[in-house]
């Protein structure tokens, strides 16, 4: 794993974190755009970036990289090329950890009632969303979808609602 910037260590100690989240292919053709952005929104996570976009096969092998040796490889790849998707970068205090349990598990068949996959999804390559698994990841991953002028700090006026 790469060393994480200097800069970003401060970040990463207040446990703010970033974490990468994509509606997938299928979310965006099944109409489900407005329905899972929700979900994070009401959460609490805050958007730091967001585009609609379809990913090159470049930049899916940039993304994907760790999966390179699996079979499944090459059916996530088409899978992840085959449409237009939304990448987002959403932060917050244990925003990896939190997003993550918004989503649910891998398979949706093992994903709870109440998560994303658990909700709408039916089989694993089709589970509609993907989540950054570590806040490093969440860092890299971010760095593959979005320079710096594209994340915005913002303030949000609900924050003390949120966060103590
Ligand atoms: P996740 O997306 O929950 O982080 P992962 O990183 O292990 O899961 O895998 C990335 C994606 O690859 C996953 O969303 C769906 C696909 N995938 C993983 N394991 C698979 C398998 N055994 N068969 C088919 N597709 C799989
Ligand atoms: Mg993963």
């Amino acid at each position: 794993m790469l060393p994480t910037p200097n800069c970003l260590l401060p970040f990463l100690e207040l446990k703010m974190e970033r974490t990468l989240i994509l509606i997938k292919p299928d979310g965006v053709q099944r109409g489900l755009m407005g329905e899972i952005i929700g979900r994070f929104e009401r959460r609490g996570l805050k958007l730091a970036g967001m585009k609609f976009m379809q990913m090159s096969s470049e930049k899916a092998a940039e993304h994907y990289g760790e999966h390179i040796e699996r079979p499944f490889y090459p059916d996530l790849v088409a899978y992840i090329i085959s449409g237009p998707i939304v990448a987002m970068c959403w932060e917050g205090p244990d925003a990896v950890k939190i997003a993550r349990q918004t989503i649910g598990a891998t398979k949706p068949s093992e994903a709870t009632m109440g998560t994303i996959r658990g909700d709408f999804g039916m089989q694993i390559g089709r589970n509609l969303v993907h989540g950054s698994d570590s806040p490093e990841n969440g860092i890299r991953e971010t760095d593959v979808f979005f320079t710096a002028d594209e994340l915005h700090e913002w303030h949000r006026d609900t924050e003390r609602w949120i966060l103590e």
